[in-house]
């Protein structure tokens, strides 16, 4: 293998969306420093703890390098292309013998932190014909592309909020200090919040737990989980009703102006008060100061996404930034100019949603996807069209989507499997076929995504750090190998599509260029850049879409039934990165983490205490996790992080298996969904607690 170069390498994390920029010093062919690189234009130095993992998940002992077959209880390896000739001849079997539907195929979070992947996984999966398409979107951020679509016009228009101009910056259901921001590429969010503040302005944090980011904001509120698009309306009309509204240079391009302010009257800030939590001075109080500052935004996330009425939270985001003149200007919500475009050929008026149904559950597609949460049901219930052999590729359904344990058997009865993943995880374990690629410090990287989501135009090219042995393969090799198989057909190789976008982008860069530039090329703020970007049939933005009105009656009817006891959310933390990441020493020191926090008033009336076994139980399930009572939570929350459970037989993760944990989605309920766009709901999980009784041991 060849060696590396001693002295200094450039290049940008991908394990999240921050993008952050490092300095790695090489000297006797190892690592002996890794940091955040300052000249970076975006990230400035920044780094979290889990850019150092990078290091623990190059060297780490259980990353595969070479592919696995079945054999009997356990593995065996098989050569590539052994391996590609036994995926390809067991898909087009399936195919042949039950239709073009019998395959599924669920795709993870890190496809889209992977650039080869983003430019050559599409004909792979042209490939295939099936409706039976699944992916981490639909628990994740699928309302805030509904949003898009219904009000721009195409579900990757997502504006982002200028945070480093604003001056009054409300942030609703995100934690950007131990997520390191989503839908908002902001790498040093803590740096970037005490800037808002050191201009005289405020964040204001609205979330059923004090996090990490609620402790560094000026104001705190807690609300009731699911409650956001009540508060979120009552904000709204008490602008309407003051007066305030105002669209600025969108008056002359936007419909439903007057049909947004009749949905928000209906919902005044004394009839959501109870609901949310909220006290109406309250809801009063932030929306005047969000109307007269001078530069506002408001920013929604995963708990505004995943809850029972995300599609409406997301919507009322975009509308609240829009009435207040903060919509496509600089401190309010702007669209970055990426070097890389993908909306370069994109339609105006095409249609993402509901063009069709899924097979069991009658659920509407959106953007080629059915909800993840009825995967199993199409794995399970026989007849024409069921999912007999399953393609996952970075994922980890098992532990990321709901009643994971349904699914977990479900996976177990295919007739075929195949993963593209360097892990046996909780998922992969029932894979028939596992091809591991490259990842980590040994790909080349050009962020196609996350460029999309940034609050600045910047970009910036990653050459591999570390040589890849002649066993390995990158993702890219894999899909277009299987291609090959598939179709007879190959492709471009993804610096050829990543030059000629660059190319033809709207800074006329090259990959040459960027690779001459290892610290990144700064292109300036985000500029407004409306009408002229809308994607919209008629080129206006739509305020108040058909569809977003209609589920206001949902919502009406949710306020008139009872509100649960106890609900649970969730609680990402620093030192991990969904289900993936617990196998990385330096992330995992310290007490378990996955703990069940709960209020002490809670916690009382149960009889809890700190430390106390408790066993938390929903409609669908039970698991049993260390209590934490702490003053972080709201009255009548609870929280659990996600992503553990690794205590499952067969998982090839030393270091994860031993502190494994429970998993979140033992709990929540594939039947709840955010029944406009089909998204998962994981926040508000209705559940009982009590400590955890021994079971009596049998003499
Ligand atoms: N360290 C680390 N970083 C990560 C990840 C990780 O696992 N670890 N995951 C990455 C991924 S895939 C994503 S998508 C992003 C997510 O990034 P964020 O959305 O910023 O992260 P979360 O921690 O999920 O934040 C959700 C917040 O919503 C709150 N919440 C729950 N229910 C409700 C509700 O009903 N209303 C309101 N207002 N708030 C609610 C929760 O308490 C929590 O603070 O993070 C990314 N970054
Ligand atoms: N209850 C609850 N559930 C949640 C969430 C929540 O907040 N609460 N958050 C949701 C969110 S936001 C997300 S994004 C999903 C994530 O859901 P998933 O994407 O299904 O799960 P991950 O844990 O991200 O698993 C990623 C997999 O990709 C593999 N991988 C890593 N790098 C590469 C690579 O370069 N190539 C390939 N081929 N594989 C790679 C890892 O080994 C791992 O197996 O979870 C969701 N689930
Ligand atoms: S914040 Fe995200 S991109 Fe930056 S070092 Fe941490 S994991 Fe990597
Ligand atoms: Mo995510």
């Amino acid at each position: 293998m060849a060696a590396i170069r001693d002295g200094k390498h450039f290049r940008a994390c991908n394990l999240c969306e921050a993008i952050c920029g490092l300095e790695i010093t090489v000297a006797g062919g190892a690592i002996t420093d890794l940091r955040g690189d300052p000249l970076d234009p975006l990230s400035q130095g920044h780094i979290c703890p889990k850019g150092n993992a990078l290091i623990d998940l190059h060297a780490d002992p259980d990353r595969l390098k070479g592919p696995l077959r079945r054999a009997g209880e356990g593995w065996a390896p098989i050569a590539w292309d052994a391996a590609y000739d036994l995926v390809a001849e067991r898909l087009q079997d399936a195919v042949a013998r039950h239709g073009d539907d019998a395959v599924g195929i669920y795709l993870g979070n890190p496809n889209v932190h992977n650039s080869g992947t983003m430019l050559s996984s599409g004909g792979f999966l042209r490939a295939f014909r099936t409706r039976n398409r699944f992916s981490a979107t639909s628990v994740d951020q699928l309302p805030h592309h509904r949003a898009a679509v219904e009000m721009f016009g195409h579900p990757l228009l997502l504006p982002i909020p200028d945070v480093d101009r604003t001056e009054y910056f409300l942030v609703l259901g995100a934690n950007p200090l131990v997520s390191n921001g989503s839908i908002m590429t902001a790498p040093g969010m803590r740096s970037r919040m005490k800037a808002v503040q050191a201009r005289g302005g405020r964040v204001v944090v609205v979330d059923p737990r004090r996090t990490e980011t609620a402790a560094v904001a000026d104001e705190h509120h807690f609300i009731r989980p699911g409650t956001d698009a009540l508060f979120l309306l009552a904000v709204l009309d008490t602008i309407f009703e003051a007066g305030d509204a105002n669209l600025g240079r969108l008056a002359e391009f936007s419909d439903g102006l007057d049909e947004l302010r009749s949905a928000a009257r209906a919902f005044p800030p004394e009839l959501v008060a109870e609901r949310t939590g909220i006290r109406p001075e309250t809801i009063r109080g932030i929306a005047r100061a969000f109307a007269t500052a001078e530069r506002a935004v408001a920013y929604g996330r995963v708990g505004l996404s995943t809850q029972s009425f995300g599609g409406l939270c997301q919507w009322l985001v975009n509308a609240l930034n829009a009435i207040t003149a903060n919509l496509d200007e600089p401190g309010g919500m702007m669209w970055p100019r990426p070097a890389f475009d993908l909306l370069a050929q994109a339609e105006a008026g095409a249609a993402y949603a509901g063009r069709w149904r899924s097979r069991v559950r009658g659920l509407a597609e959106f953007d080629g996807e059915f909800p993840v949460a009825t995967m199993a049901d199409e794995m399970l219930t026989p007849g024409p069209g069921q999912i007999r052999a399953l393609i996952t590729v970075a994922g980890n359904p098992v532990l990321s989507t709901p009643n994971g344990a349904q699914l977990d058997a479900a996976l177990s009865q295919l007739e075929f499997m195949v993963s593209i993943d360097p892990y046996v995880n909780e998922t992969t374990r029932h894979a028939d076929v596992i091809l591991p690629p490259a990842t980590g410090l040994e790909v080349e990287h050009y962020d196609v995504i996350f460029h999309h989501f940034a609050v600045r135009n910047t970009a910036r090219y990653s050459q591999a750090l570390f040589p890849i042995a002649p066993e390995q393969r990158f993702d890219w090799q894999i899909f277009e190998a299987l291609r090959a198989r598939l179709t007879g057909k190959t492709g471009k190789t993804p610096a050829e599509r990543l030059d000629l976008g660059l190319r033809e982008g709207p800074y006329a860069t090259t990959l040459d260029e960027l690779r001459a530039q290892p610290h990144g090329v700064d292109y300036g703020p985000l500029q407004p850049c409306l009408p002229q970007r809308l994607l919209t049939a008629d080129g206006r933005v739509r305020l108040a879409p058909p569809a977003f009105i209609a589920d206001l009656e949902r919502l009406a009817a949710s306020l008139a039934a009872p509100a649960p006891e106890l609900v649970l959310i969730g609680r990402r933390q620093l030192r991990g990165n969904n289900s993936w990441m617990h196998n990385a020493p330096r992330l995992m020191r310290g007490p378990d983490r996955c703990t069940l926090m709960l209020n002490a008033t809670d916690a009382q009336a149960r009889g809890i205490a700190t430390g106390d076994p408790v066993e938390v139980r929903s409609a669908i399930g039970a698991v049993t996790v260390p209590a934490e009572v702490t003053d972080a939570l709201m009255p009548g929350v609870v929280s659990l992080p996600h992503g553990f459970g690794h205590a499952r037989a067969g998982v090839g993760q030393a270091l994860a298996a031993a502190k494994p944990g429970a998993s979140f989605n033992d709990l929540s309920d594939p039947a709840r969904l955010d029944e406009l766009t089909g998204n998962a709901v994981l926040n508000g999980v209705p559940v009982e607690v009590r400590v955890a009784v021994r079971e009596s041991v049998p003499v």
